[in-house]
This record gives structure tokens, sequence and C-alpha cells, in this order.
């Protein structure tokens, strides 16, 4: 049942009493009943839509969302036009619900594009320090015991130009590059065992099938841990631009070492220094240092209502909502602020706590129509507090660009716009 709209004037009397009598009984003792609109009975006019039959499936055998949604859209920012090359897209967090990013709406990084994959012709060669080399069609990989399971994907450079000041004025911008979905694959250490792995090895490269032929390694623990071979996202085959028809999911690391398009996974004795893995993808240090292999997404989180493409409506009672994760595994509690954090609340999560998961959480607001400062904060199940960005700072200096997982603050207007803001 929707919170959002408990009291609005349902399309049918003889539902009315009904979710009277469910609905709003426990709820209307929270909003002493101030959230629907007077007048409900007005509403029962028979709407246009009402008057005749529509469309029959014949209409839409693939389905999509209502003409209404249109807005819900990936965006690129027009100052990053994509390129061959290089592009980016951000997922409208803005407008999503639940935990699950919509196959379409899933962000996107590519470094050359989105190649167009022949699933009867593509093959994985796994491959060096293996007893036996083997190849798999991705008919050979559905014979193997598969997983589905709920996992995020985040680009290292999520929030990189916010390292730099408070540059994008919309969340889709500021943390769009994370989406999440549930992963059907096979454990990679099924194939590596059906290989034979030889005594000595430590590391594997992954390699894409793109022109960009993306490589980046990974340690062989990690690989024996909870590594997929994933073919499926969301009930339906990976869509082109995750990686059809066969990525590598390394949950809760950094989105690049999630090849797509897998053609060959090499198992060696060391790390195989790719670009991808040192010109970039490695972090700055103060000492002047780059950090390698910083591989898991530690936690973040953010308010995602209200946001700057969602402002406060007006003064009185709101649900204040937002995202969590941790590359380190469950979300244990998200605190949030109204007075940039001088003073915290307990939010609930809602729904399920998975691990490395996106978790969602909710916290009711009174909004007395003042300026006001939000921040969310994560504690991950390891203990780990997701820092502000003195903290981060004060350990990274301010040259990195990748792994920014500081808390965001959002700034509410007297006249409920909300602002990007760093709070210092
Ligand atoms: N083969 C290949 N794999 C790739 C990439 C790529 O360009 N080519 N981009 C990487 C980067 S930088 C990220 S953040 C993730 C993005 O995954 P998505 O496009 O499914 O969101 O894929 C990674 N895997
Ligand atoms: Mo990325």
């Amino acid at each position: 049942m929707s919170k959002s709209k408990p009291a609005s004037a349902p399309q049918q009397p003889g539902r009315r009493g009904f979710l009277r009598n469910t609905l709003l009984t426990g709820f209307t003792a929270l909003t002493a009943g101030r959230l629907g609109q007077a007048n409900a009975t007005e509403s029962l006019a028979v709407p246009s839509w009402s008057k005749h039959p529509g469309p029959g499936v014949d209409a839409a055998p693939y389905g999509q969302p209502s003409g209404f949604e249109k807005h819900v859209v990936r965006r690129f920012l027009p100052w990053m036009r994509p390129t061959r090359q290089s592009s980016v897209s951000f997922s409208p967090l803005q407008d999503l619900h639940g935990i699950i990013t919509p196959n379409g709406l899933f962000f996107e990084r590519h470094h050359a594009g989105v190649p167009q994959v022949d699933p009867g012709q593509h093959q994985l060669i796994i491959h060096g320090m293996v007893d036996k080399p083997l190849k798999f069609t991705l008919e050979d990989l559905k014979r193997f015991p598969s997983v589905s399971r709920v996992h995020f994907v985040e680009c290292a450079g999520n929030g990189a130009m916010e390292q730099r000041g408070a540059v994008n004025n919309g969340l889709q911008f500021t943390h769009g590059m994370i989406s999440s979905a549930e992963w059907t694959g096979v454990p990679l250490k099924l194939l590596l065992s059906e290989a034979g792995v030889r005594k000595g090895a430590k590391w594997l490269l992954a390699e894409g099938a793109d022109a960009a032929g993306l490589a980046r390694s990974f340690p062989m623990d990690k690989a024996l841990d909870d590594a997929i071979i994933a073919f499926a996202q969301n009930g339906e085959m990976l869509r082109p631009e995750q990686g059809y028809p066969m990525r590598l999911l390394l949950p809760g690391w950094e989105g690049v070492a999630n090849v797509k398009w897998l053609r060959r996974l090499e198992v060696g004795d060391r790390p195989w220094e790719m670009r991808e893995e040192t010109s970039t993808y490695t972090d700055l240090m103060p000492s002047g240092k780059a950090r390698q292999f910083t591989f898991i997404q530690e936690a973040k989180s953010v308010i995602t209502f209200p946001c700057p493409e969602r402002r406060v409506p007006g003064k009185g009672l709101h649900m204040v909502e937002g995202l969590a994760w941790s590359g380190e595994g469950k979300v244990k509690r998200v605190d949030v602020s109204f007075d940039g954090g001088r003073n915290w609340q307990q939010a609930r999560i809602k729904g399920p706590q998975l691990d490395k998961s996106l978790t969602r959480f909710e916290i009711e607001w009174q909004w007395n129509g003042q300026p006001a400062y939000l921040q969310s904060r994560v504690i991950d199940e390891t203990g780990y507090v997701q820092p502000s960005y003195q903290q981060l700072r004060a350990v990274r200096g301010t040259n990195f660009m990748y792994h920014n997982n500081a808390i965001q603050t959002w700034m509410v207007n007297a006249d409920g716009e909300v602002e990007n803001v760093q709070l210092g």
C-alpha cells in the first residue's frame, strides 16, 4: 500500500470503506489525518479513461512505463558529451522506489560504447594457471547450477565531481552512478573448479569483448568467494548496456572491476597492471603516492526525497527517504540529521536489508518552513561509519577523484527548494 497517498479518493465507492478501515486506522494516529485532501467525494465524477475500453494485449508485447512517466530517464551531463570512447549515463535515483533499478534505468559506463554481441558466437575462455583451459558458450554456462542475488554496482567515480565542490544541483548527477539488480548467474568458483586452479595462482584477469578490451586484475579470494558470471538481470537476460550475454559481477566492488561482455579470464600469480588499474582508477593520496586496487565501495548513503529534483511541497509532515549501501556487507543502521549534523535520529529501514545491496530508509519530518540542512549517515555491519567531507579529506587529502563516500548535505530553503551544498 502506498503511504504517499493514504487518504486520496479511491476510484470505486466499494473500496473506500475497506481502505478507511485497514489503512487509515493505524496511519491517522501518525498523521492526524493531515496528509489527504479535502472534498474527497467531488472526485467521484467518471473520468474520460473510464468511459471507453483501452488498448488490448496486442498493443505492447514488451511493456513500457506509463506515458506520464516519460521524465524518468537516464541522463548524461551536457559538458560530458558521450563519445564512442567514453560515455556515462546517470540513473534517476530521485524517481525510483524500493531497492531494484528497472533495467532500462540502470546507469551506464562504457569505455568504447555498447558492442552488439551475438550470443551464438560469444565465448568465455578460462586459461593461464589452470590444469585444463576451458571455453564456455552461454548455453554451456546455463548448464551449471546458478544463483540469483541482489547486488548494487557503483562506479568508483560516483561523486568524483562533488569532491571538488558541490558542483551538481541534482541527485541524479551527484549519486546516479549506482544501480541495483537481482543478478542470475554461475558462481565463478564452480567454473574454476572445472578448470582446476594450479598451486600458486593468486590473481585473475578479466577482459571484455568491447572495442576497449577493458581488462582488470582481481584477487583469487574474491573469485572463490562471491564472484558470479551473470547472464540475467531482474528476470530477463542482461541488457546489452550491462554486458549481454555475460558479465563478471564482483559484489560490492568498484564498478570497473565488473567487466562486461566478458570474454576471457586468465589465472596468474600477480596482477597485470592494466590501464584501468594504473593510470586510472587509482587514488592519489596527500603523500603524492597513489593507492591501487581499492576495490571495495565503502558504506555510503544519500537522501532521495527531498533532493534538488524534488522540492518540499509545503510545511508539515513529510516522509524523508533515502538509499544506503556498503560494499563490505549489510547496512546496519542509518541516521538522519535535519540540522547539518548536530543532531541525529535513527531512520527506519524499509524492506530487505541484503548483503552488498541498496537498502532503503525512511523517517518522518515535520517541516516548520525554516531553512534546514538534511544529511544521512550509514553504519554498516562491520561498524564502519560513513565519513563527513572533513573526515574523508583528513585522510585522503583533496587530490583524489574516486571513492568519494562522504555525507551529502541538501539545504532546504524557506520556499522548499533544495540545493546541493557542502558544509565546512
Ligand atoms: N568490458 C567493459 N566492462 C566494463 C566497462 C567497459 O567500458 N567495458 N565499464 C566499467 C565501468 S567503469 C563501470 S562503472 C561498470 C558500469 O556497469 P554498468 O554500465 O552495467 O552500469 O562497468 C564496468 N565494466
Ligand atoms: Mo566506473
